[in-house]
């Protein structure tokens, strides 16, 4: 395990041509993730002083070492490379598609560039190695194309479980804009309360936006506006059409770090577009009977905001597996929760079959809301959260 805090460090990374399969725990919910600084657990990565070499890996795989010099930061789980800065410099990821990511530089020229392959490998998922976001040092090739060299340590993310791996969303926000719709597709608390969790885990805060209120009376909305600000989050009512909303929107976007996030269809791009007119995000019409958006935004892109700040539109999620949350942990994130969790019967309580359990005697007291606990438990025993 490697110290906390900042230390510099040798890691030896292996290149290899079919990376070998990853380990997890048997847990569906949740993945233990660990920093590549903890040497026992980073695939393809030891620390160790060793020079460069070649060797023929016990299967036969072709397997080229490298050692790494960088400082590891424990507490982020984060790996940072010592790199030749003199050719570099410094910029920021507005979109990152496969192998290939359009970064800003501070004089806002933008370059097309492509990842340096010890990056990919230094990261737990080549997929998440670069994403919108992402603070980078990189290489300029000519006026048009560059190579990433390095990605700074990310200070939030947003993130999701898919097929076992972690996939960032994007990196670096202040907040996450939640965004439902409050009819056409049919409002979710469930999927507010797995946006709010993977907002936390993150470490971004969380706004609640309801667009399409012209669709609905406000009225019917009454309970979940209740319930949210009664729990301490800020909720939005918004309407891209009437313009309800958009100016109490706008002041919460201004001189921040946003990311929009939400099913497809609920009008995340209609939204930006209304907010910066000119912007010109593709947007599309909800399918009539399914009541499914269309995946009309196909990747996270950042937009600079005329007022201050940036929001990245991203595309809508179809399903929120939540990612490196243990089953234990999620009781944490029900904030309603805690004034009971101390007093239940069992001191290692799930809140689920158990006898003398408080916080189900405070739902059937109305001191939580059924929804909530219905969250909780989908969420405790591992359901996905279909769109
Ligand atoms: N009635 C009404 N329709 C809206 C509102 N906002 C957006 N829409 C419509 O909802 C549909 C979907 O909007 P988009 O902005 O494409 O949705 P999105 O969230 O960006 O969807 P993805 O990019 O697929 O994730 C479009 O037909 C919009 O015109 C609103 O406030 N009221
Ligand atoms: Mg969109
Ligand atoms: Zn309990």
């Amino acid at each position: 395990m490697a110290k906390r805090g900042q230390n510099k460090q040798k890691q030896r990374v292996a290149f290899r041509k079919n990376r070998g399969k990853r380990s997890r725990s048997d847990n569906d919910l949740t993945r233990k993730s660990s920093g590549i600084s903890d040497a026992d657990d980073a695939e393809g990565a030891r620390v160790e002083d060793l020079p460069s070499a070649e060797r023929l890996s016990g299967k036969g795989d072709l397997t080229r070492s490298r050692t790494i010099i960088g400082e590891a930061d424990a507490a982020s789980g984060t790996f940072r490379m010592e790199v030749n800065e003199t050719n570099c410099q410094q910029g920021r990821v507005l979109s990152a598609t496969g192998l290939n990511s359009i970064v800003q530089n501070e004089l806002g020229q933008r370059f097309e560039c492509t990842v340096r392959r010890v990056v990919r490998t230094m990261s737990r998922d080549g997929r998440s190695a670069v994403v919108a976001g992402d603070i980078v040092l990189f290489q300029k090739l000519d006026e048009q194309y560059g190579v990433i060299e390095r990605v700074e340590p990310r200070h939030s993310t947003l993130s999701r479980g898919s097929k076992r791996h972690e996939h960032v969303i994007v990196s670096n926000v202040d907040q996450v804009v939640i965004v439902m719709s409050a009819a056409d597709p049919a409002l979710k608390p469930s999927l507010i309360d797995r946006f709010l969790i993977s907002a936390a885990k993150g470490g971004a805060e969380a706004l609640i936006c309801i667009n399409k209120a012209d669709l609905i009376d406000p009225v019917e909305l009454q309970p979940i506006l209740g319930l949210y600000g009664q729990l301490g989050y800020q909720v939005v009512l918004t309407s891209a059409e009437s313009g309800a909303g958009m100016t109490l929107l706008r002041n919460l976007l201004k001189g921040r770090q946003s990311v929009f996030a939400g099913q497809s269809g609920v009008g995340k791009s209609t939204l930006l577009n209304a907010i910066q007119p000119g912007l010109g995000q593709r947007t599309a019409e909800v399918s009539g009977w399914t009541q499914k958006g269309r995946h009309t935004t196909r990747r996270a892109v950042l937009i600079a905001l005329e007022f201050g700040g940036w929001v990245v539109d991203t595309p809508g999620i179809r399903q929120l597996g939540l990612w490196d949350v243990l089953p234990e942990e999620v009781e944490g994130y029900f904030v309603e929760f805690r004034p009971f969790v101390a007093l239940c019967r069992f001191p290692d309580c799930s809140h689920t079959h158990e006898s003398g359990c408080r916080v189900k005697l405070a739902v059937s007291d109305t001191l939580i809301t059924r929804t909530r606990y219905h969250s909780y438990l989908r969420i405790m025993s591992g359901q996905e959260e279909d769109e």
